[in-house]
């Protein structure tokens, strides 16, 4: 994917602070510090453009990005432009947080994903050193109880060696009962290119 230009637009708790209703939305989202902003950068080809933090839980509004980009043709020609949204849900999982928090994150993300309309897939990325988590198992349940399409990537992989990714992967993809897990890296920028076809296919 070519991406023409990426720009963040706001920031938001609630349906009331939400862009209009526009073009294609694609929700990231996974346990605090999982690297939900490094994938969206990565997506992106922008450094800097979700907030990158080392302490985790730091997002804690939705924060919504504009991009405009165009497939590569066969030819490697430029095909049409398409517009598509980018929201950076906060983490969850992060279990020192006080109950009120979590309850407010939980009402926070329950309200975008039942209400949004031009939402058209939830990215639930899994730490891939790690593995899935129950948070994780419950999110991508709650993603699909809501009629949502849920779309997995492990991310952080180049942590794995190679010979154990794949393994790593039908663990996670077993885990989540998911037909499939990408293999992503937004530090080795691997896994890239297939997620943005899952995105706009
Ligand atoms: N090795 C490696 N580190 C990564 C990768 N993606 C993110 N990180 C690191 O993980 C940390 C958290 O990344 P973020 O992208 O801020 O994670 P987040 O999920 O947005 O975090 P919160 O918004 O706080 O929930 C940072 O130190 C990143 O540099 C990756 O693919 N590989
Ligand atoms: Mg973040």
């Amino acid at each position: 994917m070519i991406v023409l230009s990426a720009e963040f637009v706001k920031s938001a708790s609630d349906a009331r602070g939400w862009p209009p209703a526009g073009p294609p939305e694609y929700a990231f989202c996974g346990r605090s510090n999982v690297g939900k902003s490094s994938a969206l950068n990565a997506l992106a080809a922008r450094k800097t453009l979700a907030r990158v933090s080392r302490t985790p839980g730091r997002t804690r509004l939705i924060n919504f990005f504009d991009l405009r980009v165009a497939e590569k043709t066969l030819s490697g020609a430029r095909g049409e432009e398409q517009r598509v949204v980018f929201a950076d849900l906060p983490g969850y999982g992060y279990a020192s947080g006080p109950r009120e928090e979590r309850d407010t994150w939980r009402e926070m993300i329950e309200e975008y994903l039942t209400r949004r309309d031009p939402l058209r897939a939830l990215v639930v990325l899994i730490d891939g050193e790690l593995g899935a988590q129950p948070s994780d198992i419950e999110m991508v349940r709650w993603g699909e109880t809501l009629g949502r399409k849920v779309i997995v990537a492990a991310t952080k992989l180049d942590k794995l060696s190679r010979n154990r990714r794949g393994q790593q992967i039908d663990r996670i993809a077993g885990s989540l009962a998911v037909p499939k897990v990408i293999a992503f890296s937004a530090r080795e920028y691997f896994g890239v290119d297939e997620l943005w076809r899952e995105l706009v296919t």
